[in-house]
């Protein structure tokens, strides 16, 4: 659990402007019906147009050189590529989107809100500074 906060805190925080903490800018920018909360179908939204922009042949399938020279995509593309085939797939991306939705809708209710990820951030910062064995 701790290395899923791990996982959860670095996505977030390669994901993240330096907006206001309180209102981060890829919060509102997931959150289409600015409801203060995103949910499964916002997220889902946001995410297969990011696939698809960087999908530039169209072939449902992201390889190293299709994501080029973006940060985010080359530092977290082992984690995306499962099954190591040197390209993340749809399915994998998706996989790995639902995982990380449900680490941070820590109350399970299918809605992400600001709190659940400032409490995971707050338990992440806590966990690292106590140092727990194992
Ligand atoms: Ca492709
Ligand atoms: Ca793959
Ligand atoms: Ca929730």
């Amino acid at each position: 659990m701790i290395r899923a906060a791990l996982i959860v805190t670095a996505l977030i925080s390669v994901t993240a402007a330096p907006a206001r903490a309180e209102d981060p800018a890829w919060f509102t920018a997931l959150d289409a019906d600015a409801s203060g909360t995103i949910s499964v179908a916002e997220m889902h939204q946001a995410r297969f147009e990011r696939f698809k922009r960087a999908d530039t042949d169209r072939n449902g399938s992201l390889t190293r050189k299709e994501v080029g020279s973006n940060g985010n995509w080359v530092k977290w593309f082992g984690w995306y590529d499962t099954n190591t085939d040197d390209r993340i797939s749809m399915a994998e991306y998706e996989a790995k989107g639902r995982e990380r939705f449900l680490l941070m809708d820590t109350d399970r209710d299918g809605r992400v809100t600001l709190v659940e990820i400032h409490n995971l951030t707050k338990a992440h910062a806590q966990s690292s500074r106590t140092r727990p064995t194992g």
